[in-house]
C-alpha cells in the first residue's frame, strides 16, 4: 500500500503540523551526513506518547514503514531513508524533535527525567545549574532519544562509560497489536525486578520501539578541567602513557584522544587550531584531559612531567580546554572537505592498537596507494576512527569502496578481534557485518524479540539487520 494514500487520515492523527509533505520541508530528515539521501512519504513529528501510539497503530494498519529519527546527527545513515527505495517502499520519517522539552532535573537524586527529542546540550545546560553533568562528549548536539537508541559513547567514555551506563529507564510505544506503552520511567537506581526491557532498547536502533522518554544518572560537574595536547615518540610509547596515566591519575584521567597526522592536518585545514604550530603536524598527537576538584592543571603538569623524563613524550603543551576540543572536534568535518571519506568506527583490544595502525595502512595502500587513513579517536576505549579519505570529490567505484571497506573491518575483526562497530551504531550499511560476525543463536533470539516488539515489521530503518 502507498503512504501517500494515509497521508490525510495521519494529518487528522496528529495535525497539520505534525506531518510534512513538502519536499523542500523534508530535506533536513532525509539527507544523511554522508552518501545520497533517500525518500521519505513524509515525516511525522508526534509530540506525544499519545500520538506515538496514535502513529504505530496506523503505521500496523496500512503497513507504513516508521523510520525513527533524533536530531539526525548520527554517522551510520540509520536515522534516514534508504536511497533509491522509493514509491510504495519509501518510509515515514518519524522525528521525535517536537517533543522536546525542559528536563527535570532531580539534584538531590542526581538524575534527569528527559523527553526524547531534547538535545543533549538543552540537558546539559540545565544539568550545569545544579552542578551535574550527563558526561558524554560527542562532536554533535544529538537528542537524548537517539544516544539511547544508538548507545553512543564519545571521547569520555573510559572514564565516564557509555549511554548504557547512564540510562536509569526508558518509556517506548512498540509495534504489536496494541501498540503497547513499555513504561520502565523510574529513576530507581535499585530495582531489580528480573529482565529489564529498558537495557534491550538501548542501541536498537529505533527497530525495537520508539523511544519517548528517558531517565539519565548524572554525574557530578568538575570544578576544574586541564587539557593538553602531546607529542608521543611512538605509538607504543602512547599507550604506555595511557597505562601510567590510569595507573596513578586513574580518578583524573578524563580523555585521552589519538589523533593521526592525516585527520590532524584536515582539522587544521579546516581551520581548527594547530596544537603545535601551523608548521608542526606529528605522526600521533594526544590530547589529554584531567578534571577534578582540586586544580587540574597542577595535576596534569606534574603527570606530563614525569612522562617526559621517562622518554615517553617529545613536547607537551598546556591548551585552554576550549581551544584544545575545538581542533579534536574539526576532524570530521575537516576531513569532508578532503576527498571522498569513508568512515569506520572500529575497536580493538588497547594493545592492538599500534599494530592494528600499521597493519591497516599497509593493507589500504596495497589496493589504493592514493587513499589516507586519517585515524584518531579513543584509544582509552580501544576505540578508532579510522576514516580512509580517497582524495579529490570523485565518487569512488562501489568495487573499490567494498574492497577498502574489507581490509579496513577485516584487519580489526577477522585480524585482532575488534568490533566493525565502536560507538555509533550499527546502521544499514554494516549489515553484513552483523550478519559475518554475530553468533546464529543470538541473531534467532534477536529476531524472536523483533517479531514481539513489531510482528508486522513497520519499525525501524529497512536496512538494519534486525529492522
Ligand atoms: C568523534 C565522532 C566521530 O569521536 O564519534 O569525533
Ligand atoms: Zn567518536
Amino acid at each position: 500500500m502507498h503512504p501517500g494514500e494515509h497521508l490525510e487520515e495521519l494529518e487528522e492523527l496528529l495535525g497539520p503540523a505534525g506531518v510534512l509533505t513538502v519536499p523542500s520541508d523534508l530535506v533536513r530528515f532525509t539527507e544523511p551526513y554522508r552518501g545520497a539521501p533517500g525518500p521519505a512519504a513524509a515525516v511525522a513529528r508526534p509530540r506525544s506518547v499519545d500520538e506515538v501510539r496514535d502513529l504505530v497503530r496506523w503505521a500496523r494498519r496500512h503497513r507504513v514503514r516508521l523510520l525513527p529519527q533524533g536530531a539526525n546527527s548520527g554517522l551510520v545513515g540509520a536515522s534516514t531513508p534508504p536511497a533509491g527505495a522509493g514509491g510504495s517502499g519509501a518510509p515515514v520519517v518519524v522525528s521525535l524533535e517536537r517533543t522536546a522539552g525542559d528536563p527535570l532535573i532531580d539534584p538531590i537524586d542526581r538524575t534527569a527525567t528527559v523527553t526524547a527529542g531534547t538535545r543533549l546540550s538543552t540537558l546539559n545546560e540545565k544539568a550545569a545549574r545544579h552542578g551535574l553533568v550527563l558526561p558524554i562528549d560527542l562532536c554533535a548536539d544529538p537528542s537524548i532519544g537517539g544516544m539511547v537508541a544508538t548507545n553512543t559513547g564519545g571521547a569520555r567514555m573510559l572514564r565516564h562509560g557509555d549511554m548504557r551506563r547512564h540510562v536509569l529507564g526508558v518509556r517506548a510505544v512498540i509495534a504489536d497489536d496494541d501498540a503497547s506503552v513499555i513504561d520502565e520511567l523510574s529513576t530507581l537506581r535499585k530495582h531489580n525486578v528480573g529482565p529489564a526491557l529498558t537495557q534491550l532498547l538501548v542501541g536498537s536502533s529505533g527497530a525495537l520501539g520508539i523511544i519517548t522518554d528517558v531517565v539519565v544518572d548524572l554525574g557530578r560537574l568538575p570544578d576544574s578541567r586541564s587539557c593538553a595536547w602531546v607529542i608521543p615518540t611512538n605509538a607504543d610509547s602512547a599507550l604506555e602513557m595511557l597505562l601510567h596515566l590510569e595507573r596513578r591519575h586513574g580518578e583524573w584521567l578524563e580523555a585521552f584522544e589519538v589523533v593521526s597526522a592525516e585527520a590532524l592536518r584536515s582539522a587544521v585545514a579546516h581551520g581548527a587550531p594547530a596544537p603545535f604550530g601551523p608548521e608542526v603536524v606529528p605522526e600521533l598527537s594526544v590530547l589529554i584531559e584531567f578534571a577534578g576538584d582540586a586544580p587540574a592543571e597542577d595535576r596534569l603538569v606534574s603527570a606530563l612531567g614525569h612522562l617526559a623524563s621517562q622518554g615517553l613524550l617529545t613536547e607537551a603543551l598546556v591548551v585552554p580546554a576550549d581551544t584544545a576540543w575545538a581542533t579534536r572536534h574539526a576532524i570530521t568535518e575537516g576531513l569532508r572537505g578532503t576527498g571522498t571519506v569513508l568512515g569506520f568506527d572500529v575497536s580493538v583490544p588497547r594493545p592492538a592498537l599500534p599494530a592494528f595502525r600499521e597493519r591497516v595502512r599497509l593493507a589500504v595502500a596495497a589496493i589504493d596507494p592514493d587513499a589516507l587513513v586519517a585515524d584518531f579517536g579513543h584509544w582509552g576505549d580501544g576505540g578508532i576512527h579510522c576514516n580512509v579519505v580517497v582524495p579529490g570529490m570523485a565518487t569512488i567505484t562501489p568495487d573499490r569502496s567494498a574492497a577498502l571497506r574489507e581490509v579496513v573491518l577485516g584487519t580489526a575483526v577477522d585480524g585482532f578481534g575488534g568490533s566493525f562497530s565502536a560507538e555509533h551504531g550499527v546502521g544499514p550499511g554494516n549489515a553484513d557485518w552483523w550478519y559475518r560476525t554475530v553468533p546464529a543463536p543470538v541473531q534467532r533470539t534477536i529476531n524472536s524479540l523483533k517479531r514481539t516488539f513489531d510482528p508486522l515489521g513497520v519499525l525501524g530503518h529497512p536496512g538494519l539487520p534486525f529492522g
